[in-house]
């Protein structure tokens, strides 16, 4: 091996069997910033000139190829060599150019390797182009490369779906050539040694194959219908369903497209989306503070929400004791456990092994003793103080000092509850969202005596159950459902004000919304938020401007969809606008002397947006929550709020 070369900081050569082995190591993720780009350019160049040299090996340092373009470069002035300037180089060289993939080749990453002459996977990598989960399109050849190596529909998938692969499929897709058994950096010298003075395979000067024009034509109808107005999928669909054309010509178009999206407000609320999801669970007071290890977890309530929570425990390799009031009720938990982790197999999610060996880290029971293994236990039981607090004064006599309890209560306040319990310090809340198993987000409630390693036990569970953690305080319903309350009042006051149930979720939804608020209401049932509002009416401020519609609707048994009528009417099981609500809304209208006037609906979507900004920014003020970013995760990930828009806070900026 000959010495190293250094062509940049963070991009560096030796030669092995008179083949240069680039390796590019630019932490955390190999981004490809102008340091990188510089290096490779002056790497190529080297390349080219040096007769003693027979090819190129590309890799990455550590566990990445490259995790794409530099996102933080974006919106910066540009800087030269340009990403596809680089890979042109690359794709152009006369020497053969192999891609040594060690572990994720994405974005800009996986348009290096598509522009190099193969590519050789070691079994860690995967490969795809998210782009469009930045709003965005690949910029720097992958709409025209992909399609040119694996045909219009499979780069049409992958492309517009932003999914990444691993090896094995991408072998299957032909985005790779050969998986290295052995040693990656060897197969790929190996294979460039081989290529050394043949014709080149260029990605870029394959003839794509034909296909089914009408299957395209349905496949890019359903990815427009569902990326509800965003600009990147569509563009995305366009490209690639036009890359049978010259080279030049679709990159030229890919750029200029790229280069539109890149500065558009759509792709700066997915970029702030993006490091807002890297920032949550960096918590101030946090940094060195070891989780307490958790390996069982006990779950007490085995209904709808506690088999969720079992099924994503189990998933992330926890072994679980779940816990119900009779060994009956306890039994029926476990079958729907087994009837949800069956779904994952018939959905291709889970293969056989993983269920047996799922299956057989489960257990339930009636009997409070038997938790006494677990590390943390998650208690997900009616949502009402007396039946929780009795429950951790029990689970206080049966699980060790050091384990951790987390409440799951939605309303309640987990103080009180943690009160109750000998060890305060080590009760936390954790909030999920149903179902368990599926929704990202998880409230991670941090009580006044939360111990920190409690807290940061909970975050370490939940990453380990890939679930997207927020810190939030206490406070009635935490961030989301106080920020939900705020949207669900200004709703309506508008529907006091003039506007119609349709009107404003027809708003919702054109904003980017998948439901409008009425008609998601109508799906959930109205019943649990009547009985909050029976139970607040009490100490309800008597000032305040209270809207008496929904309490209306309810007493004359319209409950949603499961009553057949509530904001709308179903007949024949179809959400239609029913003149008897219209009724209801005038007469409310009436007996407060209220004028109604018409809202358009730009109006009805501020209004809506005003609210939630302004209980964000009180949440900010009472430190409930810790950063504007966390607000727009919460909403984002557990209320619908479009991510394009970046949440309720980033909207405001
Ligand atoms: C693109 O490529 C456009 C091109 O088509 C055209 C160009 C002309 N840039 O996720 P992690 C940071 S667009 C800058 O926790 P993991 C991240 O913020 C790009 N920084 O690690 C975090 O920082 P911090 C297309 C980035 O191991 C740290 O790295 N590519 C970038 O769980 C660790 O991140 C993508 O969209 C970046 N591109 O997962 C891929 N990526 O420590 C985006 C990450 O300060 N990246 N950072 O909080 C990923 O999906 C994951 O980071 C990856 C590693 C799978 C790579």
């Amino acid at each position: 091996m000959s010495e190293t070369i250094e062509f940049s900081a963070t991009v560096s050569a030796t030669t092995r069997n008179g083949v240069l082995v680039v390796t590019i190591d630019n932490a955390p993720v190999n981004a490809t910033s102008v340091d990188v780009r510089d290096g490779l350019e002056k790497t190529l160049a080297h390349a080219e000139a040096a007769a003693g040299l027979t090819g190129v090996v590309i890799t990455g340092a550590g566990k990445t190829f490259i995790g794409g373009a530099d996102i933080k470069e974006f919106g910066k002035p540009a800087m030269d060599p340009t990403l596809p300037a680089v890979i042109e180089k690359i794709e152009n060289l006369s020497k053969p150019v192999v891609a040594a993939l060690n572990g994720a080749a994405l974005g800009g990453g996986l348009e290096v390797a598509l522009a190099c002459h193969y590519r050789v996977a070691a079994p860690a990598a995967q490969v795809g182009l998210p782009e469009v989960k930045l709003g965005i399109v690949p910029g720097a050849g992958g709409t025209q490369r992909l399609p040119r190596l694996i045909g219009i529909p499979a780069a049409l998938d992958l492309i517009t779906s932003g999914r990444s692969v691993k090896a094995a499929e991408a072998l299957k897709l032909g985005i790779v050539d050969e998986l290295a058994a052995g040693d990656l950096v060897e197969a790929a010298i190996s294979a460039a040694s081989v290529l050394a003075g043949k014709p080149l395979r260029r990605t870029g000067e394959l003839t794509i194959a034909l296909s089914d024009t009408a299957e395209i034509e349905k496949t890019s109808a359903r990815i427009l219908a569902k990326a509800r107005g965003q600009k990147a999928p569509a563009e995305a669909v366009r490209l690639v369903t036009s890359s049978n054309r010259p080279l030049a010509e679709g990159l030229a178009d890919e750029r200029a497209t790229f280069l539109i999206l890149r500065d558009s407000r759509e792709a700066a609320a997915l970029r702030h989306v993006f490091f807002a999801e890297r920032e949550s669970s960096k918590v101030e007071g946090l940094e060195g503070v070891e989780p307490r290890p958790v390996r069982t977890i006990g779950i007490c309530g085995l209904g709808l929400m506690g088999s969720g929570i079992a099924v994503a425990a189990l998933g992330a390799g926890y072994s679980v004791i779940g816990l119900d009031q009779t060994a009956e009720a306890a039994e029926k938990g476990k079958e729907r456990i087994i009837g949800l982790l069956e779904r994952n197999v018939a959905s291709g999610r889970l293969d056989q092994t993983g269920f047996e060996a799922q299956k057989a880290r489960l257990s339930v029971t009636a009997t409070d003793a038997d938790l006494a293994p677990c590390d943390l236990v998650v208690e997900a039981v009616f949502d009402d103080l007396a039946v929780k607090t009795s429950l951790f004064q029990r689970l206080d006599k049966v699980i060790r000092p050091d384990a951790v309890l987390a409440t799951n209560t939605s309303y309640l306040n987990p103080e009180e509850i943690a009160a109750a319990t000998v060890h305060p310090e080590r009760v936390l809340g954790l909030h999920f969202f149903s179902p368990a198993h599926v929704m990202r987000l998880l409230e991670v409630v941090r009580c006044a005596k939360t111990a920190p390693d409690v807290l940061a036990t909970g975050l370490a569970v939940a990453k380990k159950l890939r679930k997207l953690p927020v810190v939030t305080g206490v406070t009635e319903g935490f961030i989301g459902n106080r920020i939900f309350s705020a949207y669900r009042r200004e709703a309506e006051f508008l529907l006091e004000d003039g506007a119609l149930p349709h009107e404003i979720d027809a708003a919702l939804e054109d904003y980017g919304f998948p439901m409008g608020l009425f008609a998601v209401y109508d799906m959930a049932g109205l019943e649990i938020a009547w009985a909050r509002r029976k139970r607040q009416a009490a100490t309800r401020d008597p000032s305040a401007r209270y809207v008496e519609i929904a309490d209306t609707l309810c007493e004359a048994g319209r409950l949603g969809q499961k009553a057949g009528r509530g904001w709308y009417a179903y007949p024949d099981g179809r959400r239609t606008i029913d003149p008897e609500v219209t009724t209801i809304i005038e007469a409310a209208r009436t007996k407060k002397g209220i004028t109604p006037r018409t809202f358009s609906k730009t109006e009805i979507v501020e209004r809506m947006l005003g609210a939630m900004g302004l209980e964000g920014e009180a949440l900010l003020a009472e430190g409930i929550a810790a950063r504007a970013s966390d607000i727009d995760l919460v909403m984002i990930n557990g209320y619908g709020f479009p991510a394009h828009k970046g949440g309720p806070m980033f909207s405001r900026s």
